[in-house]
């Protein structure tokens, strides 16, 4: 049953309008590339009235993985001047163009969810292929990305956590030098309000990080060791550990009894590492520095990532309800980014405050299937009242409900299609 049926012909029209030809870029102008994370919540959009367009948005992506496993997280398929940093910036030199990080690992469970709603044929070859490239690209995150051995995530780019102004990683970037930075011109507040955007001392970081990948001509080992930003990031240790389980799954269903059994391998470790995580004073997951072992002590929409990857004691989970309970209190709309009782906590600006449907999204599946329904439902009702309100926006104010970011956003669309709208 459909909502509102005039929402759904226009996220299907944006979903179309965004559609460069096998892969759709996240909104026109701020964002006019392919985005990792983007394209796996995109699919669940397009596979409402195109299943063959879904599955072709994640076979485009994964053309542009690297040998050694990573998926990146911009592929530039064509020029366009009205992005910063470009591919001549990130240097690379991949054929396509890609930047040399990654973005959080949510493609495992998507492709699942495509090929069971497809009838689940363990025969069926777009999921095969794909399913070895979810493999190939876990096992890069427990080459590279797993230094403690605990099976969490580390980030060696704050872009790669997608939540990418998060204030976890103010202290952590804080402490990068941007003295050999140079100069270069941002593009992203020529498309929004720069009250909306990271702000320039925080860009001048993101650049120095890239910088120091470029010089190491992307050698994911001397990043790994040695870059100047290293952050245990909740979220992506969340999604990859929900990853694993659905990406064991189709080992199982194809009959890969070795691959399936590194993967419960796997997952054993990320369940008993979560712990490292958890921060007793903030009641909550929170991401950790990886060198200083300093925790954020931030509650942000990631740490409700927990139910979704299936973590937690049952004392765990209550104190994350009751954290719940006081962030409905204050927020007109769930889930917000960032408390408002936070350092540095603004409704507007990016990752701070702002809601991110996609976020939302996964937190609500996981608070469904961990026995938790009405706040699953309260966080699904608030997500249509965003859209309903304002369109189909990148982000919006948890206060006021207006849009931030950019306008007809493809995976905003692709949450109503597949999630809220419904
Ligand atoms: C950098 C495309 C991406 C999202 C991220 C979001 C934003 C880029 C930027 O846009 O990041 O990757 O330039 O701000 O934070 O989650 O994938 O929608």
């Amino acid at each position: 049953m459909s909502r509102n049926p005039k929402l759904d012909a226009r996220a299907r029209e944006i979903l179309i309008g965004n559609d460069r030809g096998g892969y759709t870029v996240p909104t026109h102008g701020l964002y006019p590339f392919q985005w990792n994370w983007d394209s796996a919540f995109v699919a669940l959009g397009f596979a409402t009235f195109d299943h063959d367009r879904a599955w072709a948005e994640i076979e485009t992506l994964v053309s542009a993985q690297w040998e050694d496993g990573m998926i990146p997280h911009i592929v530039f398929h064509q020029d366009d001047e009205g992005y910063f940093p470009g591919p001549r910036v990130w240097g690379t030199g991949r054929t396509p163009p890609t930047s040399g990080i990654t973005q959080p690992p949510v493609l495992a469970t998507i492709v699942r969810k495509l090929w069971e709603v497809e009838g689940a044929d363990p025969a069926c070859p777009r999921m095969q292929r794909l399913y070895r490239a979810c493999l190939a690209s876990h096992r890069w995150f427990h080459t590279y990305r797993d230094p403690l051995g605990n099976g969490l995530v580390m980030v060696t780019h704050n872009w790669e956590t997608g939540r990418d102004n998060s204030s976890e990683w103010d202290d952590a970037l804080a402490r990068v030098d941007t003295s050999g930075v140079g100069s270069y011109q941002r593009r992203d507040t020529g498309h929004v309000d720069a009250t909306m955007r990271p702000r320039q001392e925080e860009y001048d970081r993101y650049v120095a990080i890239l910088q120091f990948g470029r010089a190491s001509g992307w050698n994911h080992r001397t990043i790994a060791d040695e870059g100047p930003f290293r952050m245990v990031d909740v979220g992506m240790s969340m999604e990859l550990l929900r990853a694993n389980r659905d990406l064991l799954v189709l080992a199982e269903a194809l009959g890969e009894t070795a691959a399936a059994q590194e993967l419960r391998a796997r997952i054993a470790l990320s369940e008993h590492g979560m712990d490292w995580l958890w921060n007793e004073e903030a009641s909550a997951y929170c991401s950790r520095d990886a060198t200083t072992h300093e925790s954020s002590g931030l509650v942000t929409n990631a740490s409700f990532l927990a139910f979704y990857a299936g973590v937690g004691s049952a004392e765990q989970r209550a104190r994350l309800i009751e954290a719940l309970e006081r962030i409905s209190g204050s927020a007109t709309y769930l889930l917000p980014s960032l408390e408002a009782e936070s350092r540095a906590y603004d409704h507007r600006r990016y990752w701070r405050g702002p809601v991110w449907l996609v976020v939302s999204y996964m937190a609500a599946i996981g608070l469904d299937e961990q026995g938790y329904p009405q706040w699953a439902a309260r966080i699904r009702e608030d997500s249509a009242r965003l859209i309903e309100k304002s369109g189909f926006y990148e982000s919006f104010s948890p206060e006021t409900g207006e849009g931030s970011g950019g306008p007809d956003f493809s995976w905003t669309a692709a949450m109503w299609l597949a999630w809220c709208g419904r």
